[in-house]
C-alpha cells in the first residue's frame, strides 16, 4: 500500500478561468497547457492500517494547519472510493516548484498525490479516471497527467464524469521553451481561487471571455500541430490579456499585475518589434512566463535578466507526464 509518483507542473496557454461547480472543480471553459520539465513534485503515499490519522511531510517538514487539512480532505476522496474511512496515510512530498517562480505548486502537488494514492491502493484507474481525481485537488492538476501539450475538456455532465485532460501532442512534438521570470514583487493579496470566483460572479467582461475561448482553442491547436510559433504565441498572449481584462471588470475590480509585470510585458513587445519572437503569459499573480524557440534563447534570457526588478529567470523545456518511481 505504498507508491511514489512524480508530476510536473504546467503553464496554461489558454487559461482555466472560472468554475461551474466549485465542489467538484468543474470549469466553465476548456483550457490548454504545456507540461514543464523544470518544476515537479515527487510524492510517496503509504496507506497504513496502523495509523490513526494522516501524516503530511513536505520537504522533510511535518505539516499542520491549512495545507494538512487540504491533503486529508483530498485523501478522503480515495478513502470514500475504497470504502475504508479509517485507512490513513503517510504522505511524503518533495516539491521542486520554487514558490517564488510564481508557479502554483498545486498542479504538480495534487497530480503526484492522486497518482501515488491510486497506485498505493492498486486502483487500476484509466487515465480519464486518474485525471478526474487530480482535478478534484486543483483544476489545473488534471492537465499534469500528460506530458507535452494538454487540453482539459470542461465537459458538460453535472457529476464531472466528462471533465478530464487529453493529450494534444507529446513532449517530443516541439521544443518550445518557457522562461519563468521571477520578479521582486510582493505576494498576491487575492488567491487565484478567490479572484476566479469574484470574476465569474461580478465581471461585466466575463461573458465575452467565455464566448471567445473556443476560437482561441481551435486556432492554437492548429498552431501546435503545425508548429507555427508565431500563431501559438500570438494566441497565448492574447488569451492571457483577455483573462486579465476580466479582473478589471469585476466588482471590486482588481489586477494581479504589478509595475514590474508591465515592464516585462513591454520589454517583450519591444523585442518583438525588433524582430525577436517571444511571447508572454501570466497566471493569477505578478510573475511572467515567456515563450520562445531555442534559437533565440541566449538573447531573450539576457534581455529579461537585464530588466530592473527581475531577480531570476528560470528556463524550462516541455516536460513528461506522470511517472512512478
Ligand atoms: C490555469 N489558473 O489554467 C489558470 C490560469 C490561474 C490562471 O489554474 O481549481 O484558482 O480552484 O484549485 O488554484 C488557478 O488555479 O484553481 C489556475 P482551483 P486555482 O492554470
Amino acid at each position: 500500500m505504498r507508491a511514489t509518483a512524480k508530476a510536473h507542473t504546467n503553464i496554461a496557454l489558454i487559461k482555466y478561468w472560472g468554475k461551474r461547480n466549485e465542489e467538484l472543480i468543474l470549469p466553465t471553459n476548456n483550457s490548454l497547457s504545456i507540461t514543464l520539465d523544470g518544476f515537479y513534485t515527487e510524492t510517496t503515499v503509504h496507506f497504513n492500517e496502523e495509523l490513526t490519522e494522516d501524516v503530511f511531510i513536505l520537504n522533510d517538514q511535518v505539516i499542520s494547519g491549512v495545507p494538512y487539512n487540504q491533503v486529508t480532505a483530498y485523501l478522503d476522496l480515495f478513502r470514500d472510493h475504497v470504502q475504508k474511512p479509517t485507512l490513513f496515510a503517510e504522505v511524503n512530498s518533495i516539491n521542486k516548484v520554487p514558490t517564488a517562480a510564481g508557479f502554483a505548486s498545486s498542479a504538480s502537488g495534487f497530480a503526484a498525490l492522486a497518482a501515488a494514492s491510486a497506485r498505493a491502493l492498486d486502483l487500476q484507474l484509466t487515465d480519464q479516471q486518474l485525471s478526474r481525481f487530480m482535478r478534484r485537488g486543483s483544476g489545473s492538476a488534471c492537465r499534469s497527467i500528460y506530458g507535452g501539450f494538454v487540453e482539459w475538456e470542461k465537459g458538460s455532465q453535472e457529476d464531472g464524469s466528462d471533465s478530464y485532460a487529453i493529450q494534444i501532442a507529446p513532449k517530443d512534438h516541439w521544443d518550445v521553451r518557457v522562461a519563468a521570470v521571477v520578479l521582486n514583487a510582493k505576494e498576491k493579496d487575492l488567491s487565484s481561487r478567490k479572484g476566479m470566483k469574484r470574476t465569474v460572479d461580478t465581471s461585466i467582461f466575463y461573458d465575452a471571455w467565455l464566448e471567445n475561448v473556443p476560437k482561441d482553442l481551435k486556432e492554437i491547436k492548429e498552431g501546435i500541430q503545425a508548429r507555427d510559433f508565431e500563431k501559438v504565441g500570438t494566441i497565448a498572449e492574447a488569451n492571457c490579456m483577455k483573462m486579465h481584462a476580466t479582473t478589471l471588470g469585476a466588482q471590486p475590480p482588481f489586477t494581479y499585475w504589478q509595475n514590474v509585470t508591465m515592464d516585462v510585458m513591454q520589454t517583450i513587445w519591444k523585442m518583438r518589434s525588433d524582430g525577436t519572437l517571444a511571447y508572454f503569459t501570466i497566471d493569477a499573480g505578478p510573475n511572467v512566463k515567456v515563450l520562445y524557440l531555442p534559437d533565440n534563447e541566449e538573447k531573450i534570457l539576457q534581455t529579461l535578466r537585464n530588466i530592473d526588478g527581475v531577480s531570476e529567470v528560470i528556463v524550462s523545456k516541455v516536460g513528461e507526464g506522470i511517472s512512478y518511481l
